[in-house]
This record gives C-alpha cells, structure tokens and sequence, in this order.
C-alpha cells in the first residue's frame, strides 16, 4: 500500500516533528491542531514551540507546499494521532491519578467521518495499556459501514496500529529518524503496514509486536528511569544524613560493571517521566508497589529539598538574598511545565519571607518565574544564599559563589 497523504492529529512536541519528517521525504503531509493560533504559525512557516532545527524545517516543508496545517482532519492514507495523554487527579481511596484519553477520543471522532476502506490509524501517544483497543472502538462505534480488525482481523477496511513516541525534547529531529520504533499492529498486516509507513524517514529498526506489548514498553521505559532516578534521590536523603558526599558515591558504584545508577535532583519534573509510570499503576494498583513508591520518593524529593533550604535559612534571617539557579524542568530547556525546581521555590517562599531571585538562562531576563525576579548569574551571585537547582550549561563552569550553597545537582 502506498501512503502519498498522511494525516497527522496534533502539532505538539511529537506531531508537528513527525509531521515535518514525513514532508521532507516529499510526502503531502496534512497537519491538523485545535489551536487556530499553532495552525496560523506553520501555516507561515514558523513555529509555536521550541525545539532545535525544527523552526528550518518546517519552514521548508511549508515553502515547498508538502506540510498544511488545518483545524479538522481531511481524507488520507494514513492517519496518525499525536494528543496529549495527561492524568486526572485520583479520585480513588489511594488517590492514584487515572489517564484522562479525552483528547484520543476527540480525536478520533474527528478523524471518523474522513476514514475510507485501506486507510491506516497510528495512535503515537504515550497511552495506558489498551487505550489503542479503546480508540479502535471509537472509530467503529462512529463508522458501522467500516470494518476494524478488533471484529475482522487481517481482512479489516481499517488498520490501527500503536507506535509510541520514544525521542527525547531537544533531540527530537535527531532522535526521529536515529531511534528504533516499536509497532505494536492489532493484527500483523497493521504493524506490517505501520513499518513500511515510517521507513519512509526512520533509520533505525522498526520493531514490530502486539499492541499491548507496545503500549507497555513505553510505559516500562519510563518507569525504569524513574524507578532508577527513585533510587538516586533515595540514596541523596540518606547520604544527606551520612555526610556523605552521594555524587561521589554514584561515582564509584557505577565503577562496577553492572551497576548504573542515575543522578539526583530536585525531583523528576516534566509530563512524561512523572506521568507514564501512573498509567501503569493505575491499570494494576495491587502489583505496582515499586513504581508507586519510586513516584512517591521523586514526588517528596522536592518537599524535602525546600525544607532542607528553609532550615539551613532560618526563619530569623529574612534579610538573607536567596538564589535560585535553574527552572526549567531539566537542563538546556526553557520548559518549565512540571518543573521540580519551581515545587522547591514555590515551597520556600511559602515559608520565608526573604528576597528570592533566580537565574534561569532560557528565559529573558527582567521577567518573572513564579514572582521571583529573573537575574543575570553575575547578580545573582551577589545574593547570600545560592541554590542550584538545574544543571545548565551555563552553571557548569562558574565558580562556586561566596555565602551558603546548596548543590541539588552535584555541579560543585
Ligand atoms: N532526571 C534526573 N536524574 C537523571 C535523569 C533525569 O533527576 O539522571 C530528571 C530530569 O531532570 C527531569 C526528568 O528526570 O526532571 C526527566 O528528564 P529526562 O531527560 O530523563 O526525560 P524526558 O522526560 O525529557 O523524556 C523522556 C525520555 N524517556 C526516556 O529516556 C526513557 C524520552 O525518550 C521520551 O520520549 C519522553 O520521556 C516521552 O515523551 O515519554
């Protein structure tokens, strides 16, 4: 089957990427947002979002006429969904948050009254176990006159497929074409069909297998980091208490060679890590006892941080400058979304009345960040108390600054 038209739902940091790669490869690619203000920016060839080499080309894509962005999906051969999977508050007595697939099922509604026999739907979207099933049934709930493999099998007019996202922000352009996919197909002419659909710019392997296996390697991959990053910041409390020094310590263990421990923080920030890992325990809250207590330690690190600034503070010093050095979730991004290092801030201006500033190269400056004022290092280490928070590349090579330092990423 040949895929001249794909159909990309959602221009986000994954779609509007993916959507790019298909059209450089000339393929006539149309993108689809709810967002009037994102579809407006690439329709001039500019981009809504930060992300290296992605501004050149999708201003490339659209000047040569391959990439459309447009608010409602039109007729193609291939249909890939790229929504964000976020989490609703648990509402259970273990307060475990649940996935909330309301924008899946936006869009498959939305895709629906444009499916015709032969057409392929990749759901991209990180997702809990069973959520492809889930979308299928959506799709044939609102077209009876089609057939779905979830009913026919390999003779179905549909193919859905689950082909999780896996690149990592700041690399994505790289990390597309260089990372191997996994296919998880409802039958296997859909992953059959799937593989063939991102040969056309993936250079990696593109690994097929069932959809719920898919779905959950995801899942797993995520976990495992944070299950890992658990135990890092772990270990940070209790060396906390030691006096020792934990970078050293991972330093060393990770000497051996079958040990590979990750870096402390200030906690796990961003919307995949502190996310994907819920999905899992939330569809098997008996079994999951690890990934909900690594999830429980990465969610405290933050609290036990600020309490750690706020006792080394004092509540009799309110006239000590404090700094913060780094906001952003993690390091060399201006994202700031789930960002551990604001939990600490927010914390400790709760508690203390002092003057906070923060550096945080990505943003401009004279702005704020959680009604602190954004400053320049050099002012910012004029303060009295410094907490480095992200590991930016800019702090890398300073100088320790003079007056009390707490070193949440191990950069001195
Ligand atoms: N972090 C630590 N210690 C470490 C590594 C990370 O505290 O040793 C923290 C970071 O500071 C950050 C958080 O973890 O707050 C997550 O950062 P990250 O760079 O590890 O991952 P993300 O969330 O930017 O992207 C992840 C990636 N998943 C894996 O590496 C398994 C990416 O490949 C996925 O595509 C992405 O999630 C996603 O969309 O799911």
């Amino acid at each position: 089957m040949n895929f001249d038209t794909i159909c990309v739902v959602g221009l986000g940091y994954i779609g509007l990427p993916t959507a790019t790669m298909f059209a450089s490869r000339r393929k006539k690619v149309i993108g689809v947002d709810v967002n009037q203000h994102a579809v407006d920016t690439i329709n001039r060839g500019e981009i809504h979002i930060v992300e290296p080499e992605l501004d050149i080309a999708v201003h490339a894509a659209v000047k040569e006429g391959y990439l459309r962005a447009t608010t409602r999906p039109e007729p193609a051969d291939a249909f890939l969904v790229a929504v964000p999977t976020p989490f609703k508050k648990g509402a259970d007595a273990g307060n475990i948050p649940t996935p909330d697939l309301s924008y899946i099922q936006a869009a498959a509604d939305s895709i629906a009254p444009v499916l015709k026999k032969g057409d392929l739907v990749i759901l991209e979207s990180t997702s809990p176990v069973g959520a492809t099933e889930q979308m299928a049934a959506w799709l044939a709930e609102a077209r009876s006159d089609l057939s779905f493999p979830q009913h026919s099998g390999e003779e179905s007019d549909i193919r859905v497929a689950h082909c999780p996202e896996r690149v990592l922000p700041g690399r994505v352009m790289y990390e597309l074409i260089e990372n191997d996919r996994i296919i998880g197909g409802m039958t296997a002419r859909c992953s059959q069909a799937s593989a063939k659909l991102y040969k056309t710019f993936v250079r990696g392997d593109c690994i097929t297998t069932n959809v719920r296996t898919a779905e959950m390697a995801k899942l797993t991959e995520n976990a495992f980091r944070d299950v890992n990053i658990a135990f890092a910041n772990e270990l940070s409390m209790i060396c906390d208490d030691s006096n020792i020094d934990v970078w050293e310590l991972i330093k060393l263990a990770n000497r051996h060679p079958r040990v590979n421990i990750l870096q402390p923080g200030p906690g796990v920030g961003g919307h995949c890590i502190a996310v994907d890992p819920w999905f899992i325990v939330s569809g098997n809250p008996q079994k999951s006892n690890l990934i909900r207590a690594s999830r429980n330690v990465n969610d405290y690190k933050p609290i036990w941080l600020a309490n750690k600034i706020i006792e080394t503070v004092g509540l009799d010093n309110p006239d000590l400058k404090i700094c913060f050095y780094g906001a952003s979730f993690k390091a060399n991004i201006d994202d700031l979304r789930e960002s551990a290092a604001l939990i600490v801030m927010n914390k400790v201006k709760e508690k203390l009345k002092n003057p906070i500033f923060v550096v945080e190269p990505n943003l401009k400056e004279g702005g704020e960040v959680s009604g602190a004022s954004l400053v320049e290092i050099e002012s910012g280490k004029k303060c009295d108390v410094h907490v480095f928070l992200v590991e930016h590349e800019q702090f890398l090579g300073m100088s320790k600054p003079e007056g009390i330092v707490i070193d949440a990423k191990g950069i001195f």
